[in-house]
């Protein structure tokens, strides 16, 4: 076995501090004497790799002592208090066991006496030497507490002292700086020594100690029953009678080493013990302070759904906020997770239900909203409500309700804006447009658009109407049309419209006014045949001659070889007047058979008069001779006609329909 582990080893391990502590003589300069001699003849036990002097002092202290022993003597008591340390290697812990010698009358002086200072004094020594200890050993020796050694010994005093070997007195002192805690008392090896002189003490420590030492027995019992243990050892062997030295070699008892490894074993089952009761302390506060915050979240959220029943309007916002801020705080998480949404879902829908009782009167049976009125003041308060409870399925719910509701409505208006126009109900329409204002879309803008269009139209439309009416059935009444022509244009100033009727209007109005100013044209009239001939005419105009031949007049010949018979002129009103024509008898002289043939032009208006411009009316003989009517129109007539054609087709494309 080595006689030390390696020292990179021990970083690994646990240290412990054992106190050692017996009265003057009990056997503590011998036992770690001891222990260091076991170490040093390699006979420590396979549970001890090795064991040292904890320092120097205690290196020459230690190997002082053992030579001693060597030497076949009892290591010499001490004259000064000395402090002595060994350090024992363990498998899983190095085990620091020191002790402080007391010297001889002093111990007896401060454990013993009634005098507070002296009591005082054993309290300091106590402490300084168990203090960071994590168990304490005490040593006995036997002989002192064997009742059958003290019989008519010592006074009745210095008898039981010595017999509770100051023990209990340590004891005490210990407990009451562990605050008495029977969980905090730290075991307690009470190990009977020179166990060679008493061997039923050997065998069994415990009932010896019940027996010579009842009044630590008994102590132990009461306020360290399970961390304390009673053990009975030899340092030497029995020592023969008559020597006045240990004998040689040392023969320890076999559980020499058991009363230090019995500490190790306790101090670390009450470490686990200790970790364990820290983890359960842990572990039932962290449950009290659950619960206790369940019960406050529980109360809190009981609370605020109360509160939320009976809140204004103006302060349910407020409560739906606090939930919405409980939801995902740490705080709620913790006991009641999934609590603080639906609380804040039961406040939305409340505010919902009042705003939906508050709108109830604007809306139609079907839940439609009646009119746009309503729907402004719906959407307002839609609005509000928005503000109030954004990013909740309510708002998203309602916002796309409104809208919906908005668009519908628009369409509604803006159908109606079409009909007012197409009626041409300006006052309707004015108001409607106010109306579609509340609901307007880009979409829509287009549709009254086109609404405000048909509506201007539709307003001149009337007017133009009338014009076109009289100018159809009453072609003649020029200051009737006229004033139509006045009254029509009133409207186009008003309503700048579509160009056709403006158009029109004009077209009218200077043909009217020129009609006006000359109402009469002149149109005169020859008539060209191919042969010399002779004819009577008749110049009639709606069957009334305006002119006639007196008599056959001759023709006269022309440059070209042509003969021609010279008419009239007469002035013909241009829109009363509706038939003019040329009638004529013709004798033909050049012919073999004689001719008389009775000829007539079509019946002509103005108008047509005008559209023949220099083409003759070509009449024809029953021999199949033509003559030749050239109406002299001028141009007046022509302009005429192309304006009345011009306002006919106007008139028709505008009115066609109404025909
Ligand atoms: N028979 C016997 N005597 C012992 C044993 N240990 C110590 N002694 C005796 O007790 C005396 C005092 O021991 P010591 O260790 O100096 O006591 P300390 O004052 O507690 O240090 C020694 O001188 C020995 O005579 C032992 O194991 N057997
Ligand atoms: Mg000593």
């Amino acid at each position: 076995m080595p006689p030390n582990s390696p020292p990179e080893e021990s970083g690994r391990r646990s240290k412990i501090r054992l106190g050692l502590f017996g009265a003057t003589r009990a056997g503590k300069t011998v036992y770690l004497t001891t222990l260091y001699w076991l170490s040093k003849k390699g006979q420590l036990p396979a549970e001890v790799r090795g064991v040292l002097p904890a320092d120097p002092e205690s290196a020459s202290y230690l190997g002082e002592r053992y030579a001693m022993l060597e030497a076949a003597q009892w290591p010499r008591g001490n004259v000064t208090s000395h402090r002595v340390a060994l350090e024992i290697s363990l498998a899983t812990e190095i085990v620091t066991l020191s002790t402080n010698d007391f010297r001889g009358g002093d111990f007896t002086t401060a454990f013993y006496s009634d005098d507070p200072a002296y009591q005082q004094q054993a309290q300091d020594f106590i402490r300084q030497l168990f203090g960071g200890c994590s168990a304490y050993v005490f040593l006995v020796d036997c002989s002192d507490v064997s009742a059958a050694e003290h019989q008519g010994g010592l006074d009745e005093h210095a008898g039981l002292a010595q017999r509770t070997g100051a023990v209990e007195t340590a004891l005490n002192i210990l407990r009451r700086d562990s605050w008495g805690f029977r969980l905090l008392h730290r075991p307690v090896a009470v190990v009977f020594t020179k166990g060679d002189q008493h061997p039923e003490c050997l065998v069994d420590p415990e009932s010896y100690a019940k027996r010579n030492l009842r009044p630590t027995w008994d102590y132990l019992r009461q306020h360290a029953s399970s961390s304390h243990q009673f053990f009975a050892i030899t340092s030497t062997g029995a020592v023969p009678p008559g020597t006045t030295g240990p004998p040689l070699p040392l023969r320890p008892s076999e559980n020499f080493l058991e009363p230090i490894l019995w500490c190790a074993r306790q101090h670390a089952r009450r470490l686990r013990f200790l970790k364990f009761g820290a983890a359960a302390m842990v572990l039932i506060l962290a449950l009290c302070a659950w619960g206790s915050l369940y019960v406050v979240n529980r109360h809190a959220l009981a609370d605020l759904a109360a509160e939320s029943r009976q809140a204004s309007e103006e302060q349910l916002p407020q409560l739906h906020q606090q939930a919405r801020s409980w939801q995902g705080s740490l705080r709620f998480t913790l006991t009641q997770p999934g609590a603080a949404l639906p609380l804040a879902q039961q406040i939305v829908d409340e505010a919902e239900q009042r705003l939906q009782h508050a709108i109830g009167g604007r809306l139609d049976a079907t839940g439609n909203i009646r009119t746009i009125d309503d729907f402004t003041k719906v959407a307002e308060r839609v609005g509000r409500f928005a503000e109030a409870y954004p990013n909740t399925e309510n708002e998203v719910r309602l916002k796309s309700w409104v809208q919906a509701e908005r668009s519908r409505l628009g369409q509604q208006v803006a159908s109606d804006l079409t009909s007012a126009a197409r009626t041409a109900n300006e006052r309707q329409f004015e108001q409607l447009h106010h109306d579609y204002d509340q609901v307007a879309t880009p979409t829509l803008d287009l549709q009254v658009a086109d609404a405000a269009r048909l509506l201007k139209d539709q307003l001149v439309h009337e007017p133009v109407k009338q014009l076109w009416l009289a100018v159809t059935y009453q072609h003649d009444d020029v200051d009737q049309i006229r004033q139509r022509c006045s009254e029509a244009e009133t409207m186009l100033n008003a309503y700048p419209a579509s160009t056709q009727y403006s158009q029109y209007v004009q077209t009218v109005r200077e043909t009217y006014d020129r009609l006006k100013r000359e109402p009469t044209t002149s149109l005169e009239f020859q008539i060209r045949g191919k042969y010399d001939f002779k004819a009577r005419w008749w110049f009639e105009v709606d069957g009334v001659d305006r002119a006639k031949s007196d008599a056959s007049l001759p023709a006269v010949k022309l440059n070209s070889g042509e003969y021609e018979i010279h008419g009239a002129k007469t002035e013909v009103d241009l829109l009363a007047t509706h038939a003019i024509r040329v009638a004529l008898n013709v004798r033909d002289w050049k012919l073999t058979a004689w001719s008389n043939s009775h000829l007539t032009t079509p019946l002509f208006t103005p108008e047509q008069i005008g559209v023949l411009a220099d083409q003759p009316v070509v009449v024809t003989t029953d021999r199949h001779v033509d003559y030749r009517i050239f109406f002299s129109a001028g141009s007046d007539f022509s302009e005429f006609s192309r304006s009345m054609a011009k306002i006919r087709k106007l008139g028709d494309e505008l009115f066609r329909a109404e025909k």
